[in-house]
């Protein structure tokens, strides 16, 4: 849905802003507005302003400003008929109008509804109600930051990627069911037991995980059993988070020699160990007691949240508005782009 709001008070001013937001925000732009010099180009141009003309004709003079992929805003003349004009412009095009001052002004930010109703956790849904409730509309000026929070407003409906990998028989499998808490994954004491990639959907501490369960990585296997390694690396690139798992029941544990390195590495089947548990960073753990799980859990957010926001706090929480703070962030221009 592409919708079109007057962002000022009603009635007559200096300038008015009207906003449109939505699939087709810049489509439409491009259709109703004609830079003084050249032209637009293809794709929103983050930050971008133009001074240009508004609708067919000499039109109104204006000035578009790009404030993410799917939100533009016009600055025009503050007149009733203008703005009148503009929005009727959008709406001829095919935007519904929804109410941007009277939104704004009791605070509700129409653009979280959405992924409101798509939240899967408890968690997730209160930030959102947060941002629902006007807590990112209220940080125009960014003073809490927000930029902090663009991988976790990236993954308030879609969950996190999490890949346990690692060499066949470590107890991967055993692992996911742990963490899991039921069979998802068939167990056996031979090596190669997994082939395709097992995915389950979780929450951790309130944020959603997708595991996935890969085949053991080895050289020198036959053909169905490449096919799954193949797959298993493919997942492993894809993956938000890597955790390799080592057996420590096994003469010479085998640790990761692979690209990028796993973020964390787990010592499986402690119960079990050969000999001492090796130094180094390693989670001590064992799949099939259930031991150290609660510190692999705690590890895993600890990567992926490493600061929670408080409540209330503003958050980005769509696509578009993570990739505005993250390109801003790159070329320095954080302010602009809240
Ligand atoms: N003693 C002990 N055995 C374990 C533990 N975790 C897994 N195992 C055993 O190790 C064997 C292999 O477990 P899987 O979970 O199938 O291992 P995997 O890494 O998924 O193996 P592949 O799918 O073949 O790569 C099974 O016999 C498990 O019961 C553990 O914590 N302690
Ligand atoms: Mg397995």
């Amino acid at each position: 849905m592409t919708v079109v709001s007057v962002l000022t008070p009603p009635g007559s001013g200096a300038i008015a802003t009207v906003a449109v937001r939505g699939q087709l925000a810049w489509e439409l732009v491009t259709e109703l507005f004609r830079p003084a010099k050249g032209s637009l180009p293809e794709i929103p141009e983050l930050q971008r302003v133009w001074f240009g003309n508004f609708g067919s004709g000499t039109g109104d003079e204006v000035i578009l400003a790009v404030k993410a992929s799917d939100e533009m805003e016009i600055h025009c003349h503050g007149g009733v008929h203008v703005v009148g004009w503009i929005v009727g412009q959008f709406v001829s095009a095919g935007c519904s109008v929804v109410g941007g001052y009277e939104y704004n002004r009791s605070g509700v930010d129409p653009r979280a509804l959405e992924p409101l109703t798509q939240a899967t956790t408890i968690r997730t849904a209160g930030i959102l109600l947060d941002q629902y409730n006007g807590a990112h509309l209220r940080n125009q000026r960014g003073l809490e930051q927000p930029e902090r929070f663009t991988s976790l407003g990236r993954h308030l409906v879609a969950p996190w990627k999490v890949v346990i990998a690692g060499p066949p028989n470590v107890g991967k499998s055993s692992l996911i069911n742990a963490l899991a808490g039921f069979q998802r994954s068939v167990v056996a004491p031979i090596p190669g037991t997994t082939r395709d990639v097992v995915r389950v959907q979780l929450a951790f501490d309130g944020w959603p995980v997708e595991l996935s369960d890969t085949a053991g990585l080895r050289t020198g296997a036959d053909e169905l059993e490449s096919e799954g390694i193949a797959r298993a690396r493919a997942e492993y690139q894809r993956a938000d988070l890597r955790v390799w798992v080592v057996d420590l029941s096994a003469e010479q544990p085998e640790w990761p020699n692979i690209e990028p390195a796993p973020e964390i590495i787990v010592g499986n089947k402690v119960d079990a160990a050969h000999s001492a548990v090796p130094p180094g960073k390693l989670l001590s753990i064992s799949a099939l007691h259930g031991v150290g799980l609660t510190e692999l859990i705690a590890a895993i957010v600890g990567h992926l949240v490493p600061v929670a926001p408080l409540p209330g706090a503003a958050v980005p929480f769509t696509a578009a508005l993570c990739d505005a703070l993250d390109s801003a962030a790159t070329t320095g221009t954080v302010e602009s782009a809240r």
